[in-house]
């Protein structure tokens, strides 16, 4: 007999940021609303990911799609956004095949945002086509609303460095406007608007938020006479998805390490799945580090403009290695207070830990997320992609982060300035502050997800809905 359950389709573009929220809404899809899921993932030799496969996903099916070699297809400067957008594309003929190979058809097809050229193979099979926004509503509104406006976001935002305005939404400011959109002739502003304009075309957006975390914005979407006008397809807010502290990540040395150290008094820092500072503003972070005088975990890379530092790391499993680009001594002279981690560090257990009491980050939107679900307060360290607009979130709309002034005017940030962060949202009045303001959030986050009537458990309910009436 065949099963009733409703078949969803997932397709994961490569990278950590894509991967972990689209397997959560697997996840989900699968406990909490009766699904069969089978998840697509582009092959990439990234440990990060292949170890992250390796951990048992019950009743999700996944397929891994062959590696596409596309060196011979974009500039070898090519940006992450562009060589994630043709590697999706050069990935539609095999994923049309695992589709066609798949025992029983999905009902539906979700993609992130890097996935939304798959919607002629989900036509083709006569699935419904669904878009995740693995960030917030602002970034997806900005994204849809620029290909309507492109060239008055040339001549007014680029060359007069005017506010972007997005109808119902907090305009954006030139200093944060997504890199991308700083040249129209540039293929990641081409692959951008190309997707801004494929976007609204999903029978639904989802996109990790909720309802309380941005109204306004997820008004405006709503609104027909503003950007609706763009959006018609429903907008579906169904987060926080966060990866939950896993059974299966070994207690390690940094685990241990913070067993021992006091309530909320570590401050953990790092840049996401990929991003790193410079070696002058690397130092200046580990002079304020130190300066502060308070604990912390730091995930170091080596830095953008010192590759042979890589050679200081044993990069195959990143457990030892001598940050040589660390200013002299101040390993030996932060022993007792600190840990510099290379590479990689589990980041949910950390956030989770209760050493741990601030998150220097570059706000990359899980990261964000999981330190809101974690109650944690941060310092906004934007580095690319959309991760200015999501500090001023932080910053501006929820004051749940502080950020350093000098990051505005792109020069490096001084030690000093880093210590005063640093002390502020761990020891001062406004820390405090800020510090019941995230928990406030953390609460509303647990609430959006309940199965008692919460917002985001309802958006994904009636996907659900759409997907079994058309069984
Ligand atoms: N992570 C670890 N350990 C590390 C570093 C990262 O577990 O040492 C995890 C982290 O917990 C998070 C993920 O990796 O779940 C990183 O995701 P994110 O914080 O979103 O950063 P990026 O990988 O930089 O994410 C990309 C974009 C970012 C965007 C995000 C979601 O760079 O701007 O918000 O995707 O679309």
């Amino acid at each position: 007999m065949q099963s009733t359950k409703p078949h969803a389709a997932l397709l994961a573009s490569p990278g950590m940021g894509h991967l972990i929220p689209v397997l959560e809404l697997g996840k989900r899809l699968v406990t909490n609303h009766g699904f069969h899921v089978t998840l697509f993932v582009v092959a990439t030799d990234a440990s990060t990911t292949q170890s992250l496969l390796k951990e048992p996903y019950p009743h999700i099916n996944i397929i891994i799609l062959p590696f596409v070699d596309i060196s011979g297809l974009i500039d070898p400067a090519a940006t992450v956004v562009t060589s994630l957008a043709v590697m999706m594309r050069e990935t539609l003929p095999s994923l049309r095949s695992a589709i066609l190979a798949l025992k029983s058809p999905p009902k539906a097809l979700i993609v992130d945002l890097f996935g939304t050229e798959a919607f002629a193979v989900a036509e083709e099979f006569n699935m419904l086509k669904y878009v995740f926004d693995t960030s917030n509503a602002w970034f997806f509104a900005i994204t849809i609303y620029v290909p309507t406006i492109d060239k008055n976001v040339e001549d007014k935002h680029i060359i007069q460095k005017q506010p972007l305005s997005i109808p119902g939404c907090k305009s954006v400011q030139f200093e944060d406007t997504l890199q991308a959109y700083l040249d129209r002739n540039d293929q990641t502003y081409i692959e951008y608007k190309r997707i801004g304009i494929e976007m609204p075309m999903a029978d639904g957006i989802l996109m990790n938020t909720w309802e309380d975390l941005e109204p306004t914005t997820l008004g405006a979407l709503r609104d027909f006479q503003m950007l609706g006008r763009v959006a018609k397809a429903p907008v579906y807010p169904i987060g926080p998805l966060v990866r939950p502290v896993g059974p299966s990540v070994p207690r390690n040395q940094v685990l241990n390490w913070l067993d021992n150290q006091p309530y909320e008094s570590v401050i953990y820092v790092s840049f996401g799945s990929g991003g790193t500072l410079s070696s002058d503003q690397m130092a200046e972070l580990a002079w304020g580090l130190e300066l502060s005088k308070q604990r912390f975990v730091w995930v170091v890379r080596p830095p953008i403009d010192n590759d042979a530092a890589g050679a200081f790391f044993n990069l195959d499993d990143g457990s030892e290695g001598i940050p040589s680009f660390l200013p002299e001594g101040f390993l030996d002279r932060t022993r007792e207070v600190g840990l510099v981690v290379p590479m990689w560090a589990p980041q949910v257990e950390i956030l989770a830990h209760p050493s741990v009491g601030g998150f220097l980050s570059h706000c990359g939107w899980n990261s964000t997320l999981e330190s809101i679900t974690n109650g944690v307060p941060m310092i906004a360290w934007p580095l690319y992609a959309e991760q200015k607009m999501n500090a001023t979130i932080l910053t501006e709309e929820l004051g749940v982060a502080v950020q350093p002034k000098t990051l505005a005017s792109e020069r490096v940030v001084v030690g000093a300035e880093i210590e005063m962060m640093i002390r502020k949202i761990m020891e001062d009045e406004e820390g405090f502050g800020i510090r019941k303001r995230v928990n406030e959030l953390k609460q509303s986050g647990v609430n959006a997800l309940s199965s008692k009537g919460g917002s985001s458990y309802n958006s994904l309910s009636q996907i659900a809905k759409h997907c079994e009436l058309s069984l």
